[in-house]
């Protein structure tokens, strides 16, 4: 029996903008908000998602909205303006919004964009918004801080790594992730190779995977978006010998058997990964974590326990990882994603930042 604190909610999610849902465009915060309308309606609520067109998500209804995609707020840099292209599907999908909310008790926004939080006194519905990045632009951080200090307990992170990325951390609300661990097979005997998941992209700093496996000799296979050509092709011309292979974008279901049967994942970000959803895909298939001591990989791996946490930008440090890797038991890392990162923990979390907003609202 699934019990909650909380009467069923009508809760209306919406999406990021910078591509449609199940393109692979969204990054992480598409499966994130999968698994949160999954962990939702496992507690009742009734969730509604709002899309650009020519979105999916599993069989979720999706209103969508036509309009012009936003772009990446990791490729802007520090000063950039906002920016909203005509026609903008952010702006069409937030007037519809507008114009509904008053059928659901809360609103749940997953961009990383200025204009859902410029937006939130606007509306007589309470909005949590679901910040899937560290800090970035100065622009985002002022409007996020300034519905976190009006809006008390409406920002939620993922980590507390992420969070301290903004000057008002203390407003910031951790959350972690939930994932249908029923989806994720646990593989007891690897294969012989390594295992890297993300968009490819410079944030991400798979040059410093390739370099790895290179000098360890172990097979590196790599699966995402092709999200940046240009910078792969610098990656083969820098290691024209080392022993990878790119195997595209999957879905959860063919990436977790791939990625399941790989002796560790290694993660390399460059950047603060707010939290870093490959990283619970490979503990519940039983695969030990290598990452970089930094974002929310850092607040995951348990070090020695279910993976190992190497100095950030040090390739030597990743190859001692990789061969230390046996003194990791592989059913701990599915253990850990039980305990702390299924629907149901996070539905908890869900549900308590949930009421804690609905207590404080106004309306
Ligand atoms: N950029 N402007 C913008 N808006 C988003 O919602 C956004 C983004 N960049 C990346 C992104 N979302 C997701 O890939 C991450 O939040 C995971």
């Amino acid at each position: 029996m699934i019990t909650s604190s909380l009467p069923r909610l009508k809760i209306l999610l919406l999406s990021t903008s910078v591509g449609p849902l199940g393109s692979g465009l969204g990054g992480g915060v598409e499966l994130t908000l999968h698994n949160i309308a999954q962990a939702l309606t496992q507690r009742h609520h009734q969730v509604t998602i709002v899309a650009p067109a020519g979105s999916t998500c599993a069989n979720f209804p999706i209103i969508q909205l036509p309009g012009n995609l936003q772009t990446t707020a990791q490729s802007a840099g520090r000063d950039a303006a906002i920016v909203l292209p005509p026609e903008a599907v952010l702006a069409n999908m937030w007037d519809y919004a507008r114009q509904v909310q008053a059928d659901f008790d809360l609103l749940v926004n997953f961009a990383y964009d200025w204009l859902p939080f410029f937006l939130t006194p606007f509306f007589h519905r309470p909005i949590a918004h679901l910040v899937s990045m560290g800090s970035l632009m100065n622009a985002m951080d002022q409007i996020i801080g300034q519905v976190a200090e009006r809006f008390p307990a409406t920002i939620g992170v993922h980590t507390q790594a992420q969070a301290a990325t903004f000057p008002f951390a203390s407003k910031c609300r951790p959350l972690g992730n939930g994932f249908d661990l029923s989806l994720y097979q646990f593989y007891p005997q690897p294969q012989d190779y390594l295992g890297w998941v993300g968009r490819i992209a410079p944030e991400k700093g798979l040059e410093d995977a390739v370099a790895a496996a290179q000098l360890s000799g172990i097979p590196l296979k790599i699966w995402g978006v092709m999200q940046h050509p240009d910078y792969w092709e610098g990656i083969l011309q820098q290691y024209p010998q080392a022993p990878i292979d790119y195997a595209g974008f999957l879905p959860t279901i063919e990436l977790q058997e791939a990625l399941g049967q790989s002796r560790a994942l290694v993660m390399t970000p460059r950047w603060v990964e707010a939290f870093g959803n490959v990283a619970i895909e490979a503990l519940a298939c039983g695969v030990p974590v290598i990452a970089y001591e930094r974002g929310g990989p850092a607040e995951i791996v348990q070090p020695g326990k279910t993976g190992w946490l190497v100095e950030p930008d040090n390739v030597s440090g990743l190859v001692s990882a990789i061969a230390q890797l046996d003194a990791i038991d592989r059913r701990v890392c599915r253990q850990q994603a039980e305990a702390d990162y299924s629907l149901a923990a996070m539905a908890d979390r869900l549900e308590s930042w949930f009421s804690d907003i609905l207590a404080s609202d106004p309306e």
